[in-house]
């Protein structure tokens, strides 16, 4: 597997323009040998970056760690000591100084080098860099061992300190292994609600041993900060002004006197715009920092996807001495953005335009508020050192193809590496980033606090230079779900834990956070009501607003779950706010995921494989005995599909796995669609609702969870019903389940305002034009990010005594119109269908399916009727997507479907073994 060490193509690249050569060994390069103090018998070789885990593989001491029941049989590894050891390094006798450079160790360590302790570690997300200069000179074997301590263990140990922080019952969401909190690991390690628990160990990011000559310097980290003139993190820039570009370089070793810091900006063809020396550079403490201008309208603007160009500007950085030559050379790619995340009192103007007072929550990019579309990111893989470049750009072309703009990458995995930054600036993705705590409230113990902020100032640094980078949060769900558990559970001890929470996700990440970046909006928490003041005088200047709140004004982003399977399509019970970033239901992955995984006697909807990966609702231990909570999560799926669909009841028990396994797609598929439709009308509401972010974009291993996306890259239904209510104009139903009011809505996220002409047809199942008529208006125009109503009745009214399970309405809308940033006119489709009755008891008839391959795409027709949720379906070993999947199709009507190959080991033949169904295929006792 092809791992990535970006640091070393840097490294290199500074080598070649220095006058006086830094030597930089890549510690991936060198041999490792990987053994346990536990296991005298283990000797295998190591590899860096890696991992305990990945490296057994390797040398085949265990097998697959995502197969079957591998998560249980695995615990070992993390309740063990790991000792990563390399060859003896081969190192200049004569530096000036020698520096271990470590760019990520997971996480417990001790560090020994010439066969002496250097230091110990405790914090996955910092970069660690220690001068070893002294031990080399008596050194005859350079040989460096990291001894890696069992993560779980110590997690424990912390627990058990006297006098440590502890929090009321029912806080600390408890999911594997206990007691994440009190350790700076990635908080997924231990057990998440969609994946498992490996606690994985070992020198995960590139590490390197540099040495240096006099008056020579290694850069290991790198700000760049782009802004308006006068822009200030938690307020709109003024779009007239001038930028400026802050430039910060961290490095190692020791600067001569009197050097000055040249720059260049230069484009994609190589051509420069501007040159020159950065002016107010100042050095302290290995940091050498300098500011310039850049004039407005000198540059593009770099723009999310859908809303204009992702241009990207190269910015070289060279250090040079008094007599010009260069000590060393930076070069970081950069974008011109503003990307403000608004959280201001909603303004007069705002009311007047018929926006309920209360606060903003919403995104501009370069001044502009837009339609945000995307979902949650997750460790795509429980291994880092797994997920490659290549992976991650497989994964965001299907973000891209599935019309999203932006990804929340949650917090409680790792923070993003550089190169997936790197993809989300050329793909337009914005990428809302977090610090990793989430479910659970931490300590504030000086030392934690301490790890922390080496933390965050790293981090911030690394990566603020991306113009992708949209957003800093806190942390995941800590004021709607923690601090509200405190109030319910312990009300006599909030103040205290409130305290604590604004200790560290004000206090301590907010000074260092506003002293690096002032292009980038921060909130303590993932969902809030935002903050209430702001406070200038004060290095940390939010006042947050909590509960605080005005009866009929509206505040914050939303965040919602309801495992109550009744209340599909029920939209009172969805929460009116300005923006959700979290709503979902988990459904079971395709029978080719699990095959993957599972051997086939496990391949049955409860056999307790499948039910042992089932994570929903959490385990709250580590043993199998306590996964008893598997059976809810696989009963409300179950229980879901019985009640909304034709339960599959096959004669094969694999096809009966398959057919179940799909519908519970279904039932995901829909509860995202009314959710989304929801949320998207709500922009043409009080509310102006600005967002939908659902839970989740992708799988890390192959089990029910609510990834859209599976472990693979295979598209699950719920990705292609969101790509197409994604897109720009949208024609949706809106029923009020409790009197039957019905509306029709025509949607569109476009920024200028556009003509639309609807179509609404009722049709039978058996694909009868039905002779309804309503009063609904068909050309309309929708205004700039906005709604049209185009229909207000009532269903009883509508069908006149008809039977609802044998009624069906179809919705077209096309519109002419122009995407932002665009001069140049378009027609924008949609199609939708609504069903008054539910599909279990609806007349579903056979279409007649009838399935052509073409060359590089194939059609779908229905000959005998109205087809729904038409699948295509394409066996395991290739991973490809289709233009057009899950859709509906009218009797007697085509559609023709592209697709998209990811990766193929069939050699082409996947195309042959493409089947087509639809939801009429539920009831049968044959076939899917
Ligand atoms: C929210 C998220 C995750 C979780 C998901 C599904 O709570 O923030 O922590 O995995 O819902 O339960």
């Amino acid at each position: 597997m092809l791992r990535r060490s970006t640091q070393a193509v840097l490294a290199a690249a500074s080598l070649a323009s220095v006058a006086v050569s830094h030597q930089v060994l890549d510690l991936g390069t060198v041999d490792w040998t990987l053994a346990s103090p536990n296991f005298s018998h283990i000797s295998v070789p190591g590899k860096v970056p890696s991992q305990v885990h990945l490296d057994l593989q390797d040398a085949q001491v265990i097998g697959d760690p995502l197969h079957a029941l591998n998560e249980f049989n695995l615990r070992w590894i993390a309740y063990s000591n790991w000792t990563y050891t390399s060859s003896p390094l081969a190192l200049q006798k004569n530096a000036s100084s020698t520096w271990l450079v470590l760019n990520g160790l997971d996480t417990f360590t001790s560090i020994e080098f010439c066969g002496q302790h250097v230091a110990a570690t405790n914090n996955q997300f910092r970069q660690y860099y220690f001068d070893v200069s002294a031990f080399l000179g008596f050194c005859d074997r350079p040989v460096l061992s990291i001894n890696f301590g069992s993560a779980p263990i110590i997690a424990n140990a912390t627990r058990a300190i006297p006098g440590q922080e502890t929090w009321p019952f029912g806080v600390q969401q408890l999911y594997e292994f206990p007691n994440r909190e009190y350790i700076r690991k990635e908080q997924s390690d231990f057990g998440w609600d969609w994946g498992p628990a490996f606690a994985p160990a070992g020198i995960w990011q590139p590490a390197y041993v540099v040495q240096l000559p006099p008056q020579n310097v290694y850069v290991r980290n790198t700000l760049v900060d782009i802004y308006r003139e006068g822009q200030y993190n938690f307020y709109a820039p003024d779009q007239t002004k001038d930028w400026v570009l802050n430039a910060s370089v961290d490095y190692l070793g020791s600067l001569p006197l009197g050097v000055n810091v040249q720059y260049t900006i230069s484009d994609a063809s190589g051509e420069n715009l501007q040159a020159g020396s950065l002016s107010n550079v100042t050095s302290e403490d290995g940091r050498l920092t300098g500011s310039t201008s850049v004039r407005d309208g000198a540059v593009e603007p770099w723009w999310p996807v859908g809303m204009g160009q992702q241009q990207l500007y190269n910015l070289t950085l060279n250090i040079v001495d008094s007599s010009n030559t260069t000590v060393v050379t930076v070069k970081k790619r950069i974008g011109f953005r503003t990307i403000f995340n608004n959280q201001t009192p909603i303004s007069q103007e705002q009311i007047d335009l018929g926006v309920a007072p209360g606060g903003n929550w919403h995104f501009e990019i370069n001044g502009h508020e837009f339609y945000a579309k995307g979902s949650n990111f997750i460790p795509p893989d429980v291994f880092w050192p797994n997920v490659t470049e290549q992976r991650l750009r497989q994964l965001f072309d299907s973000v891209i193809d599935g019309n999203q703009n932006m990804l929340r990458v949650w917090s409680s995995g790792a923070y993003s590496p550089d190169f997936m930054y790197d993809l989300a600036d050329e793909m337009g993705i914005l990428l809302w980033s977090e610090f990793e705590f989430g479910c659970a409230l931490y300590p504030v113990n000086e030392k934690f606090l301490e790890n922390v902020a080496h933390e965050v100032e790293y981090q911030v640094r690394r990566v603020n230079h991306h113009p992708s980078l949209a957003y800093w949060a806190g942390g995941n769900e800590l004021e709607n779900l923690e601090l509200q558990t405190v109030y319910k559970k312990a009300p006599d001890e909030y103040p205290r834990y409130l305290a604590e929470y604004e200790t560290l996700f004000l206090d301590t990440i907010v000074p260092i956070l506003l002293g690096n970046t002032k292009s980038i909006s921060y909130s303590p928490s993932s969902t809030t009501n935002g903050w209430q003041s702001l406070d200038f005088s004060k290095s940390q200047p939010i006042t947050q607003r909590y509960e605080n709140l005005t009866a009929g004004a509206i505040y914050g982003n939303t965040d919602s779950y309801n495992y109550n399977i009744t209340q599909l399509g029920n939209l009172s019970r969805y929460p009116v706010g300005r923006f959700a970033n979290e709503f979902g239901y988990h459904s079971m992955p395709s029978l080719q995921s699990w095959q993957q995984a599972v051997a086939s006697e496990d391949l049955s909807f409860n056999s307790s494989v499948v039910m042992l990966r089932d994570h929903h609702p959490p385990a709250g231990g580590v043993n199998t005995s306590n996964f008893y909570n598997a059976s809810i999560g696989q009963g409300q799926m179950t229980m879901a599909v019985q009640k909304w669909y034709p339960v599959p009841d096959k004669t094969d028990s694999l096809a009966n796995f398959s057919a179940w396994c799909h519908s519970t797609q279904l039932f995901q598929a829909e509860f995202y669609k009314f959710q989304i439709e929801f949320y998207r009308r709500g922009s043409a509401l009080p509310e102006r609702q600005l967002g939908s972010l659902y839970w989740q974009l992708e799988d890390q291993w192959q089990a029910p969870t609510w990834a859209g996306i599976e472990y693979d890259g295979r598209w699950k239904v719920i990705h292609y019903v969101a790509k197409d209510v994604f897109k720009p104009v949208i024609i949706s139903a809106y029923r009020n389940v409790t009197n039957n009011d019905l509306e029709i809505w025509a949607i569109s996220d476009l920024w200028s305002s556009i003509s639309a002409t609807v179509n609404l047809t009722w049709y039978d199942w058996s694909g009868n034009k039905l002779n309804i008529s309503m009063d609904a208006t068909t050309n309309v125009s929708v205004g700039a990010i906005n709604g049209t109503k185009i229909l207000v009745s009532n269903l009883d009214t509508i069908l006149q005594g008809r039977d609802a399970v044998n009624a069906l309405l179809r919705m077209d809308v096309s519109a002419q119109g122009s995407r932002p940033n665009s001069n140049s006119t378009q027609t924008f489709t949609h199609t939708n269908w609504f069903h008054p009755a539910p599909l279990s008891s609806s007349n579903l008839t056979d279409p007649g399916l009838e399935l052509s391959k073409n060359n590089g795409s194939f059609t779908v027709k229905a000959t005998s009727g109205v087809a729904a949720f038409v699948w295509l379906d394409y066996p395991g070993g290739a991973v490809l997507n289709f233009e057009d999947n899950g859709f509906w199709l009218a009797k007697g009507e085509e559609k023709e479907v592209g697709y998209k190959v990811k990766s193929d080991t069939t050699g082409g033949r996947w195309k042959d073994a493409v089947t087509v169904r639809s939801l009429w295929n539920n009831a049968l006792s044959e076939g899917y």
